[in-house]
């Protein structure tokens, strides 16, 4: 059961598809108010209740005791201080009912931090569509919702292959010498992502000549290994006369502006750009069509990023920042001094002024960036997913974004942006799984190894060993970090072991995602979700359930050599290697300690099931996924 209630005049996100009968606010069922421009409504948290929910987002898998926001940030420290991350998923599970918030500003969620027995919800804004979802389960409120969300993007087949990503490979040559490095240490891959060096002075539609020559040729001696190219696209279009996609963008007025109707400008990667007002469906398709540039060469896989949008400085700002450090010239620089100098260029970067400064044009009124911001990257993956549709059907296109909203679901999956590599963010994946599954984010992974900082062996093959399940498998690392290939490391066949086990369950691992869109159901749980009268399960945040099937349990510490885990049943623990089913013990249901390889993937399987395994190969498109055989008790 679904009651809409509605305030004003809701912005038109795209996030529902299906049409309800509206009621007023005076029938809401929490304490609510209007306040200052503002919504505000408030409900009591019962005392052992499980808050789900909201997605990507820090912290745990119970959302409780802290305080988050909807706002798509571009925020590359994924530490436990903070409130938001890229994704907006305004979607809670809450005060005995699901919770979907309709409204592309800035919310912000008190869960229990105030007051732990109190959540109290605060929408920047008082036009909006809330949602309330009844139903018996936590899982059939998500079904609910997601029935009115409609169907999550699927990927091409290729895409739950083994994808290996570096800001960035330099030129086609370093691209080779990568496939040619996991072929040599026989590890399966998939597809190589092209990071922003690609491009021409980080012109997206463009590929640069000096690196990539002939880049359709390069494309096809790709293809012709059955593997694919992922390359990057960036929001942001460079301003630069004599560059089609900028002067075709300035003349049709296609830009958000600023107040006086001028092209607002921000500084990204290529320097100034302009930002296309994707918000608009004539811009959408405009720029849509903009990735038949790479398309015609052969490219079916892209990910989008910077669409938050990310934004470095504005001209505007950088012209303050720069007075503002000159009129510290010559002046003695006590301790508040200098700290008030650092800060103006510290600030810049996504500064809440800037994103003020931003107008959209929605039906020939300009309306301010921040009363629609969460809708900006998610239009554009609407942009890329909506052309790809049309032009090639369903599941052709690989397409995963960094920003989202819920509804962006339907066009394109996601990567979990800027993680880093630590240990404490395999958990930190793990966590975010079963919340995004919830939001409508079935094709989703993080940056395997971790993308900042400096990965070391045995982090990138425990971080392989959850990634082994999730649908997007990526190892990414950030400029100026160790070589992350798995390759590079010490005794290769490790690695192969793992990613092998990731190719043996891929018609399985297919089949579940593909069921999970089917049915609007969540392809990872938690284990609360399955074993809601077991107080031990309920609080387990270490362990996923996959499918009807499995629960899955990575080791997340260093020098750790297997973990404690939790059987909520009986279960049989398997662990898996390479080509070989390394154990087979059944484990009666409490806790245990199981030890696991470095080169092992632990699961455990549920009594009367079973799950397909095929051979391993070296790519999906070698994989005979006809001829399984049946991994059972
Ligand atoms: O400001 O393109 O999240 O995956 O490697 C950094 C360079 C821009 C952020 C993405 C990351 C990518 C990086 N990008």
């Amino acid at each position: 059961m679904i009651r809409r209630f509605t305030s004003g005049k809701p912005t038109v996100t795209g996030a529902v598809i299906r049409r309800l009968p509206a009621e007023n606010t005076d029938r809401f069922p929490f304490a609510h108010r209007f306040e200052s421009g503002c919504f505000v409504f408030s409900f009591p948290l019962r005392k052992d209740e499980i808050v789900y929910g909201l997605g990507e987002a820090p912290r745990g898998i119970n959302k409780r005791g802290w305080l988050y926001r909807s706002w798509c940030s571009d925020d590359p420290f994924h530490t436990e201080n903070k409130q938001a991350l890229y994704g907006a998923h305004n979607f809670l599970i809450a005060g005995g009912c699901g919770i979907f918030i309709d409204f592309p500003a800035e919310i912000r969620w008190d869960l229990g931090y105030t007051h732990a027995d109190e959540a109290v919800i605060r929408l920047d804004g008082e036009d909006f569509d809330i949602y309330l979802i009844r139903g018996e389960t936590p899982r059939k409120i998500v079904r609910e919702f997601r029935a009115l969300i409609g169907k999550s993007y699927l990927p091409p087949f290729w895409g739950l292959g083994y994808q290996q990503s570096r800001w960035s490979y330099p030129n086609a040559e370093a691209v080779r010498n990568v496939i040619r490095g996991y072929e040599e240490a026989g590890i399966p891959l998939d597809a190589v992502c092209l990071d922003i060096d690609y491009m021409e002075r980080y012109k997206s539609f463009t590929v640069s000549e000096e690196a990539f020559p002939d880049f359709e040729s390069f494309v096809g001696e790709i293809k012709a290994q059955d593997l694919h190219l992922v390359p990057i696209i960036d929001a942001g279009v460079k301003k630069e006369d004599g560059y089609g996609v900028y002067e075709e963008g300035r003349e049709k007025r296609y830009f958000c502006k600023n107040a006086d109707g001028s092209d607002f400008e921000g500084g990204v990667w290529p320097g100034l750009v302009g930002f296309p007002d994707f918000l608009r469906p004539e811009v959408r398709k405009w720029f849509g069509e903009k990735y038949r540039f790479l398309t015609d060469k052969g490219i079916d896989g892209f990910w989008n990023d910077m669409n938050e949008p990310a934004i470095f400085y504005s001209a505007a700002g950088l012209k303050n920042a720069m007075e503002k450090a000159a009129s510290f010239n010559g002046q003695e620089l006590d301790l508040s001094k200098f700290f008030e100098l650092k800060d103006v260029f510290a600030r810049l970067d996504n500064n809440p002024d800037d994103y003020a400064a931003i107008r959209h044009e929605l039906d020939g009124k300009l309306i301010e960036h921040p009363r629609v911001h969460n809708l900006y990257g998610a239009s554009m993956t609407r942009a890329a997913g909506e052309f790809f549709e049309k032009e090639f059907g369903p599941e052709k296109i690989l397409l995963y974004s960094r920003a989202s909203c819920v509804g962006a679901h339907r066009y394109g999956g996601i990567w979990f942006g800027d993680n880093a590599s630590w240990w404490s963010h395999i958990l930190l994946c793990l966590k975010m799984l079963p919340s995004v599954n919830m939001c409508g984010f079935l094709y989703c992974g993080a940056d395997l190894g971790g993308f900042n900082d400096n990965v070391t062996r045995d982090l990138l093959l425990r971080f392989l060993a959850l990634g082994v399940f999730t649908p997007l498998m990526r190892n990414h690392s950030a400029l100026g970090t160790r070589d992350q290939e798995c390759y590079r490391f010490d005794q290769p066949e490790d690695f192969r072991d793992i990613i092998q086990v990731r190719y043996r369950l891929i018609p399985y691992l297919y089949g579940t995602l593909r069921r999970a869109a089917d049915e609007n159901d969540m392809m990872f749980r938690p284990l609360s979700f399955d074993y809601p009268d077991d107080p031990i399960a309920r609080e387990c945040e270490t362990q996923l359930m996959l499918g009807e099937e499995l629960m899955i349990a990575p080791v997340y510490e260093q020098n750790a050599s297997g973990r404690a885990v939790y059987l909520p049943e009986d279960m049989c623990f398997i662990k898996l290697s390479g080509e070989r089913v390394v154990s087979k013990e059944v484990l009666p249901r409490g806790l245990h300690y199981v030890p696991v390889a470095l080169n092992e993937v632990p699961l455990f399987l549920k009594k009367g099931k079973s799950i397909p395994l095929c051979r391993p190969a070296l790519r999906t498109a070698q994989l005979d996924t006809e001829k399984t055989e049946l991994l059972s008790w």
